[in-house]
């Protein structure tokens, strides 16, 4: 993946106005109608939790799975090994809250994406779409 790609799946993450996306369509997480509940993002804490995201002998993960945050933290995933993304699955979210659409896959290692936690406090969980099955999921408990 060239830089520019990376740069403009950072963004529609951080942002959620890429264009490269058709803007009819219904987010992912299936929070369309009318909720701007997570809208107002907090003001950032500058604290930034690590997730790393693996493929080894032992399988597909990420690393911590089960992570805590406040409001204007953010959640960094950084490539380790392996072909992974980031996405917030409908069916094990609560409606009402808005999601990021699911991220491009990180290809390389190395590669970070940079989520700023807009969600009010709740659980909340993430998954790797292709590992999702093999338990590559994790836990956000915002608090
Ligand atoms: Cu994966």
């Amino acid at each position: 993946m060239n830089r520019s790609s990376f740069c403009a799946i950072t963004l529609s993450l951080v942002l959620g106005a890429c264009g490269a996306r058709d803007s009819t369509g219904t987010p992912a997480g299936g929070a369309a109608a009318g909720a701007p509940a997570a809208a107002t993002a907090a003001p950032a804490t500058g604290r930034t939790i690590e997730i790393r995201t693996v493929s080894d002998e032992k399988g597909n993960r990420f690393e911590p799975n089960k992570v805590e945050a406040k409001p204007g933290d953010v959640l960094k995933f950084t490539l380790v090994s392996g072909v992974h993304n980031v996405s917030w699955p409908a069916d094990k979210n609560p409606s009402g809250v808005t999601f990021p659409e699911p991220s491009e896959m990180l290809q390389l290692p190395g590669q970070t994406l940079e989520l700023p936690v807009t969600f009010p406090k709740g659980e909340y969980h993430w998954q790797c779409d292709p590992h999702a099955a093999l338990g590559m999921t994790g836990e956000l408990e915002v608090e």
